[in-house]
C-alpha cells in the first residue's frame, strides 16, 4: 500500500461470517467516498473475475438533505471512477438514482447485485461513518454471501494505530499527536528535530488581509457530459434542498483534483500561512487549498498531499510557516479528529457539554439577517457548500456557542451545507471544535470570541448595520454582549480552565452596572432568537 504509515498496526480486515473464497466472482462495492484507486477492496482485484459495482442510493442523499453541489459531486465523481475503471478493462456494475428497480439503500442495492452476478463473496472497505458501519452489519444476511470488510488504509494513522497512541493518556491533544504523526512520517523533519527549530508557526499565521492584495484565481472544472447529466438529475430531484447548483465547477476527477492541488502549490501555497485565518467580504477562498472534497471522497490522498507541499518548501517555492501551516492541517488536525471519532463513537454524537439547548435561527438557512459576517458566510455557503475553516469556526461555529445552540441542530447544518461533509470529520469540529459540548477533548478551550476577534480577522465590520465598538447600545454587535454572557452563564465551569481565567477574572472584575446592562442586551438577544421569525 503505498504512503500508508499505520503507526502501531492497522486492525485487521472483519469477515462477517465465514469466507468461502470463490476464485471467480467477487464483487468489490466502493461507496462514494472510496474513490480511490488504491482503496483496500480493489486492492488484488482482477479484471478477468471480479466485478466493481457502485451505487446511487435515495437513503445517502436524504439521511440529511445535503447541498444539491454535494450530491452532484459525488455522483459525477462516482460515475467517472466507474469510465476509469471500465478504461481498466474492469466489468463495472453501477446503478443510477433514476433506475426503475433501486431499492433506495446500499444493503438493497447490494442484495440485488449479488443476486444478479451470483457472486460468491463481497469485498468492501470500512465505510467513513459509524452509521454505515452499523448498516454494514446486516449485510451479509441480506445477501446470502459472506461480506469482507477490509481496513480504510488511506488515513495516515490507521484506527488501530490511533487507539495504541491515545491508550493511557490523560488528555488526548492535536499538538502533541502531531508531533509524533511527524516524527513517524519524517514530514519537516531534519535529523530528527523539526525543521526551523519549532513544530508550530501559528503565531506567524494570524495576518489580516491588506486592502488591494491580488488573490490568485482559482482553476474552475467545466462540466464535461457526465457531470452535465448528474446535473440535470440533482437539478430535478433535489430542488428543495439548502443551496444552489448554478456555478458548478468543481473536479470530480482524480486528474482534475490533482491539477486543483498543483495549482495550489504554486499560487497560493505561499502565502497560506501568512492568511491562514483571514477573512474577507466577498473573496471566499483567500489561500486556501479547496481539497477537502476532493480529499474526503479519495481522489486526493493525504499523505502524497503533505509531501507535495514539503517537496515545494524544500525547492525553495513556499515558506516554512506555510507548509508547516498546511501540513498540520491534514497530518494533525484531519488525522486527529478521524482517531477522536472513531475511539469515541456513538457517545461523541450525543455530547452536550455545555448544555445547549437553542433552536437553529432561521437564519442560517437564508442568510437573511443584518449580521455582514453571518450574511457573508451563509450565503457564500448556499452558492459553493464551501466555507473556510475561520468562517466554519469563528463566524458560523461562535455564534452558535455564544447562543447556546442545540448541538444536534448545529451538526446537522454542517453536514448539509458543506460538500466536504462527512460525519467522521463533521462531527469532532463542530460538535467539538466549535461548540466545545464534548467536554474538551478536540480543544482544551472554547473558541469563543466577541466581534473585536472578527473586525480583527475581517473587514465585514465595516460593511455591517452593528457597530462592532458598541457592546450594550441598540445597534451594538450581537457577539459582544453574547460573550459576556457566555462567559458568564459558565462561569464556574471555566474558571478551573487555565486558558479562560483571563476572561472569567475580566468579566468578575467587570463594574456591576456595566455587567447588568450586557446581560440586559445579551437577554434580548437570545429573546429574539427564540422567536420563530427570528430576526437579527
Ligand atoms: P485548507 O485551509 O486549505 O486546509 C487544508 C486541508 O486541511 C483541508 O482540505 C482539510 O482536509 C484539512 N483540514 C483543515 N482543518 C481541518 C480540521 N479542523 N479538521 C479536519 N481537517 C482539516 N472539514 C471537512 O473536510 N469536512 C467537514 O465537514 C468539516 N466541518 C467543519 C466544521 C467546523 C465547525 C469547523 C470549524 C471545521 C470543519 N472542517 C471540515 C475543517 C475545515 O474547515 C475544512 O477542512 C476546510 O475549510 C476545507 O477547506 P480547504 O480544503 O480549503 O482547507
Ligand atoms: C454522501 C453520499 C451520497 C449523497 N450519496 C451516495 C450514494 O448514492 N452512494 C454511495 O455509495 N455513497 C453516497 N454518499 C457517500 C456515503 O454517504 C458515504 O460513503 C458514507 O457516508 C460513509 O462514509
Ligand atoms: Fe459581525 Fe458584529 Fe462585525 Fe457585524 S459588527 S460583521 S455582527 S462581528
Amino acid at each position: 500500500m503505498k504512503n500508508v504509515l499505520h503507526v502501531g498496526g492497522s486492525a485487521p480486515s472483519t469477515y462477517i461470517g465465514a469466507m468461502k473464497h470463490s476464485r471467480k466472482s467477487r464483487l468489490r462495492f466502493i461507496l462514494g467516498d472510496q474513490l480511490s484507486r488504491d482503496i483496500a477492496s480493489l486492492r488484488d482485484a482482477n479484471p478477468a473475475i471480479d466485478i466493481v459495482f457502485l451505487a446511487e442510493v435515495a437513503e445517502e442523499t436524504a439521511y440529511v438533505p445535503h447541498h444539491p453541489k454535494k450530491i452532484a459531486f459525488l455522483f459525477s465523481a462516482m460515475r467517472h471512477f466507474a469510465e476509469d475503471l471500465r478504461a481498466e478493462g474492469f466489468t463495472v456494475d453501477y446503478v443510477k438514482l433514476d433506475d426503475r428497480q433501486n431499492t433506495g439503500s446500499l444493503g438493497g442495492e447490494l442484495a440485488r447485485a449479488v443476486k444478479r452476478h451470483a457472486v460468491a463473496t463481497v469485498i468492501t472497505s470500512a465505510p467513513g461513518e459509524f452509521r454505515v458501519l452499523d448498516d454494514m452489519q446486516h449485510w451479509e444476511k441480506m445477501c446470502g454471501v459472506p461480506v469482507e470488510i477490509r481496513d480504510d488504509t488511506r488515513f495516515i494513522c490507521g484506527r488501530q494505530a490511533f487507539r495504541t497512541w491515545a491508550g493511557g493518556r490523560r488528555g488526548l491533544r492535536m499538538e502533541f499527536f502531531y508531533r509524533d504523526m511527524r516524527r513517524r512520517t519524517g514530514l519537516l523533519m531534519e535529523d530528527g528535530e523539526p525543521a526551523g527549530g519549532r513544530w508550530n508557526f501559528d503565531a506567524e499565521n494570524r495576518k489580516r488581509l491588506p486592502a488591494g492584495i491580488r488573490l490568485p484565481p482559482v482553476p474552475r472544472f467545466e462540466p464535461d457530459a457526465i457531470t452535465r447529466a448528474v446535473l440535470a438529475l440533482v437539478a430535478a430531484r433535489f430542488a428543495g434542498h439548502f443551496g444552489r447548483l448554478d456555478d458548478f465547477a468543481l473536479p470530480v476527477t482524480a486528474a482534475d483534483a490533482a491539477h486543483a492541488l498543483d495549482d495550489f502549490i504554486a499560487n497560493r501555497l505561499p502565502a497560506f500561512g501568512d492568511w491562514q485565518d483571514a477573512m474577507a467580504a466577498d473573496e471566499p477562498h483567500l489561500f486556501h487549498s479547496l481539497i477537502s472534497t476532493s480529499l474526503n471522497c479519495g481522489l486526493l490522498d493525504p499523505l502524497d498531499a503533505c509531501r507535495r507541499a514539503e517537496a515545494a518548501w524544500r525547492a525553495g517555492a513556499a515558506p516554512l510557516n506555510a507548509v508547516e501551516g498546511f501540513i498540520r492541517q491534514i497530518l494533525g488536525w484531519r488525522e486527529f479528529v478521524r482517531g477522536i471519532y472513531w475511539l469515541r463513537m456513538p457517545e461523541y454524537g450525543t455530547r452536550n457539554g455545555l448544555a445547549a439547548t437553542r433552536r437553529l435561527p432561521e437564519f442560517y438557512w437564508t442568510g437573511e439577517t443584518r449580521m455582514a459576517c453571518l450574511r457573508q458566510v451563509i450565503t457564500q455557503t448556499q452558492a459553493s457548500a464551501h466555507a473556510h475553516h475561520i468562517q466554519r469556526l469563528m463566524v458560523t461555529g461562535n455564534f452558535a456557542l455564544l447562543a447556546g445552540l442545540d448541538p444536534d441542530a448545529v451538526d446537522e447544518w454542517y453536514m448539509i451545507v458543506f460538500a466536504d461533509a462527512y460525519e467522521w470529520v463533521e462531527l469532532p469540529n463542530t460538535r467539538g471544535m466549535a461548540l466545545h459540548a464534548d467536554h474538551g477533548e478536540v480543544g482544551s478551550k472554547p473558541y469563543a470570541a466577541s466581534g473585536a476577534y472578527i473586525n480583527r480577522m475581517s473587514n465585514y465590520c465595516g460593511g455591517c448595520h452593528y457597530d462592532v465598538a458598541d457592546a450594550t447600545g441598540p445597534r451594538a454587535c450581537p457577539f459582544n454582549a453574547l460573550y459576556w454572557d457566555f462567559i458568564a452563564r459558565h462561569e464556574k465551569r471555566f474558571e478551573a480552565n487555565p486558558r479562560m481565567s483571563m476572561p472569567v477574572r475580566g468579566w468578575r472584575k467587570m463594574p456591576a452596572a456595566k455587567q447588568t446592562a450586557l446581560r440586559a442586551r445579551a437577554a434580548w438577544l437570545l429573546e429574539q432568537l427564540n422567536r420563530e421569525d427570528a430576526s437579527l
